[in-house]
C-alpha cells in the first residue's frame, strides 16, 4: 500500500465507522422511542426521540468517580429543575424527584425521565392532582399530615423579621388549610380530600409549594429540546 492510500485509509476509516455508528444509534433511538411511546401520553414519537437524545446528553456529564449509573441522580436532577424551571425549594425538588423515580432506585432512568416529563410539562388536571399529592406526601404513606404541611409551608414562606413566633403563623396556616381541604375531618389529607378540594378550587393544586413549571419556562424548555433539534 502506498503512503498516500495508507493515509487515506487511516483518514477515512474512522469517519465511515462513526457514520455507521451514528446510523446504528439512530436506529436504536428509533426503536427505543417506539417502545417508550406505547406507555407515555402527551409526546409523539419524534418528541420522544428528542427527549432520548437530550437524556443521553445529560448523562454524558461526568458522574461521581468510579460509579456506573443508570440515570440522573438527585443532584443532577435538582440542577435541571433549578436551571430550567427556576425551582429553589429543596423539599419540593426532592418530592419531584420522588415522583419521577418510580422504581425508587434513587436514579431517574430514561423511561422515568420521559414519563415524568409528560406529566410535568403536559399533564392533564387529573394527572397533576396525582402528581402534586405525591410530591407533598413526603413520607409516601398516602396522607399529607399536619407535620408535612408545616414542614413545606415553613420552607416556602418568606418570614418577616419582626414576627415574634413565626412558627405560630405557619401553624395557623396549616389549620386554615386543613379546614378548607380536610373533607373527612381526620386531621390529615387523603388523596380523596386533596382531589375534592382542588376540583372545587384549582389554585389549591399547589397549596404547599410550586411544583409545576410556569408556561414560559415550559415553552423555553420544549423549544430547546424539540424545535432546535428538529431544525438540525
Ligand atoms: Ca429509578
Ligand atoms: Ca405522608
Amino acid at each position: 500500500m502506498s503512503t498516500l492510500s495508507l493515509w487515506k485509509a487511516q483518514r477515512y476509516r474512522p469517519v465511515r465507522l462513526s457514520l455507521k455508528m451514528s446510523a446504528m444509534n439512530r436506529k436504536l433511538i428509533q426503536t427505543l422511542a417506539e417502545s417508550i411511546s406505547k406507555d407515555v401520553e402527551h409526546f409523539n414519537k419524534t418528541e420522544i426521540e428528542c427527549l432520548i437524545r437530550e437524556f443521553n446528553v445529560l448523562m454524558r456529564e461526568p458522574a461521581a468517580v468510579g460509579r456506573t449509573v443508570n440515570g440522573l441522580d438527585r443532584g443532577k436532577f435538582r440542577t435541571i429543575l433549578h436551571n430550567n424551571f427556576g425551582m429553589t425549594d429543596d423539599i419540593i425538588m426532592d418530592g419531584v424527584f420522588r415522583t419521577f423515580d418510580k422504581d425508587t432506585d434513587s436514579f431517574v432512568n430514561m423511561k422515568e425521565w420521559i414519563e415524568g416529563l409528560s406529566i410535568f410539562l403536559r399533564g392533564t388536571l387529573d394527572e397533576k392532582i396525582k402528581y402534586c399529592f405525591h410530591v407533598y406526601d413526603l413520607n409516601n404513606d398516602n396522607y399529607i399530615s399536619r407535620e408535612e404541611m408545616f414542614h413545606m409551608l415553613k420552607n416556602s414562606l418568606v418570614r418577616q423579621p419582626t414576627d415574634e413566633d413565626p412558627d405560630e403563623g405557619i401553624k395557623d396556616l396549616v389549620e386554615i388549610t386543613l379546614k378548607k381541604m380536610d373533607h373527612d375531618h381526620d386531621g390529615r389529607l387523603s388523596f380523596a380530600d386533596f382531589e375534592k378540594a382542588v376540583r372545587e378550587e384549582n389554585l389549591l393544586l399547589e397549596a404547599f409549594g410550586t411544583c409545576i413549571p410556569d408556561t414560559t419556562s415550559i415553552e423555553a424548555f420544549e423549544r430547546n429540546i424539540f424545535q432546535e433539534k428538529l431544525d438540525q
